[in-house]
């Protein structure tokens, strides 16, 4: 499928607007791959109501990804796979107290049946889960997969281009 519309593929949400300084490399990720996404704050214990709505209208509005970034108790990826079919993909914040080993296992210790694919904790985890999420939607569209090629080689030519760690 190309010739897209500015519909958004990807939700990113967080628990707070706290999570952003991880988040924005998740959106800056999708951004520069150009796929289409939105941004939201939906906290699974602030705003349940809200969380419940998100997900469960997800598939009809054409998320196909949400990419779920929480800290501490990070109940929210796995409350929003809960009430959706869309994938959620789960990156731990690094929290304070624990610096995140919290998050990251409140997240992956998913009981079978609703999975939630988890990243590293912090930023590799949001810009990880970003090209996760253009992978996933790469084969139905073509300007997303040309874009992840791209970025893919850049990224080798520069590692290619400064294998000198002296220089
Ligand atoms: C979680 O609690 C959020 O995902 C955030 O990582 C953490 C702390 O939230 P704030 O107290 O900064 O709003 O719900």
């Amino acid at each position: 499928m190309s010739g897209q519309s500015n519909r958004p593929l990807v939700g990113i949400v967080m628990g707070s607007r706290s999570d952003w300084e991880t988040m924005q490399h998740a959106a800056q990720k999708l951004e520069a791959l150009g796929v289409p996404h939105e941004v939201r704050v939906v906290s699974a214990h602030r705003t349940p109501d809200v969380l419940f709505e998100y997900s469960a209208t997800a598939a009809q509005r054409g998320l196909r990804a949400i990419i779920a970034g929480a800290g501490g108790a990070a109940h929210l990826p796995g409350m929003l796979a809960a009430k959706t079919a869309v994938p959620v993909l789960g990156v731990p914040v690094q929290s304070k107290a624990l610096n995140g080993l919290d998050s990251l296992l409140s997240i992956v210790q998913m009981p079978a049946g609703i999975p939630v694919a988890t990243f590293a904790i912090g930023q590799a985890g949001a810009s990880n889960a970003a090209l996760f999420a253009a992978a996933m939607l790469a084969s139905d569209h073509a300007d997303i997969a040309t874009a992840l090629d791209a970025f893919r080689k850049r990224q080798t030519d520069e590692v290619a281009q400064n294998d000198d760690p002296r220089k």
